[in-house]
């Protein structure tokens, strides 16, 4: 049995997030040692830029040795960003103790007893099928490690980086008998049986940016040989934190309500990157400012890093408007005696939308 552990995207950057990004690697570094992994493969971007290759390899390489002094192997293949403003082909750099397989087109390796099929990320890997690579050695296990898209298992759009990655087709699986394809790029995780292949994408083990995609807990992948399946085992890593986004209604007078914003405080993780729509109908566009400064610095001491975007409907004098003043007392009368719960929370949703419906109205009517 080896035990593996897999990991990708976690696009090391130095500036502000230094210190966070080297917190995550810590815990992954810990997790590998506890679990007394044989081996810790990197699929690409372990780096945001060549930029942050460059400046932060040597301190990565520092933190890893005690890793590798424990006996594990390091194996880390470059994606599409560490190439971000530098050489196509960075395998004249050292990362020792890291064996890093950075000479396209591919490298084999073996480690506990598993055969490594190491690409380095490239614009495509069209001439895959005249790679002189020997038949799996029976009994073993056969582990690609690959920075690319595979669009079956990911089929929107390319937007988890500003550069495009490679595509690799679903034949390479099977046609080089691969056990376990330790991907990188999709940084939300995914994972199919694909020719054979359980092919992973871990997802990024940190919040790298604002975004959908990077919601949910982080996670990094852990992988048994010896087995029936290859099936990963995900473990989340606490200090990556959360991304986690809001929709926040304002009041017409541009304020939120105070009980909504305690609420959204009390969901927020000190190391989570927090981002609040400021929804509504307001009248006045400069009061909508005023609270999402406000409600930034308030939720800046609570989370990692905050953005607050106010994007409500502006419509001035609305409540002096006759329908509209009809409507506000209208439903006052239904107003729920206690100003929360999930019946509080619908009145409120229910007068917001009259409000916008309203003044969608006047606003045509002008
Ligand atoms: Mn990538």
């Amino acid at each position: 049995m080896t035990k593996i552990l897999h990991t990708a995207d976690l696009h090391l950057k130095g500036g502000e997030e230094q210190r966070y990004c080297f917190s995550v690697l810590d815990e992954i570094i810990a997790l590998a040692l506890s679990e007394k992994v044989r081996c810790l493969v990197i699929s690409g971007d372990l780096f945001d830029s060549f930029a942050d290759f460059e400046a932060l390899r040597r301190e990565v390489c520092l933190r890893l040795k005690p890793l590798s002094d424990s006996g594990c192997e390091i194996v880390y293949i470059p994606g599409n960003h560490e190439m971000r403003g530098g050489p196509a082909d960075l395998s004249a750099y050292n990362l020792d103790p890291v064996k890093f397989y950075a000479r396209p087109p591919f490298a084999l390796a073996e480690a506990g007893g598993v055969e490594f099929l190491c690409v380095p990320h490239a614009a495509n890997y069209d001439g895959y099928r005249d790679w002189n690579i020997p038949q799996k050695k029976p009994g073993a296990a056969r582990v690609a490690v690959l920075h690319a898209l595979n669009s079956t298992i990911y089929t929107g759009p390319d937007a988890e980086a500003d550069a495009k990655a490679g595509v690799i087709d679903d034949g390479f699986f099977s046609f080089f008998s691969i056990d376990y394809a330790a991907m990188g790029h999709v940084h939300a995780g995914r994972e199919q049986a694909l020719g054979g292949a359980v092919v992973c994408y871990p997802g990024s083990p940190r919040v790298w940016r604002a975004h959908p995609r990077e919601a949910g807990p982080r996670s990094v992948c852990l992988i048994e040989t010896g087995g029936s399946s290859l099936t990963p085992r995900r473990v989340e890593i606490k200090s990556a934190g959360q991304y986690r986004e809001y929709a926040l209604p304002l009041e017409l007078n541009g304020a939120p309500a105070e009980s909504a914003v305690k609420r959204l405080e009390d969901g927020i993780g000190s190391l989570d990157l927090v981002c609040v729509r400021l929804t509504g109908v307001v009248e006045d566009e400069n009061a909508a400012r005023a609270s999402g400064a406000s409600l930034c610095a308030r939720l800046k001491a609570r989370a990692r890093q905050v953005y607050v975007e106010p994007e409500p409907i502006v419509a001035a004098d609305l409540s002096s408007n006759g329908l509209t003043r009809a409507f506000l007392a209208e439903i006052d009368l239904v107003k729920p005696a206690e100003p929360q719960g999930a019946e509080y929370r619908r009145w409120l949703l229910a007068r917001q939308y009259g409000l916008e419906a309203l003044a969608g109205r006047i606003a045509g009517a002008q």
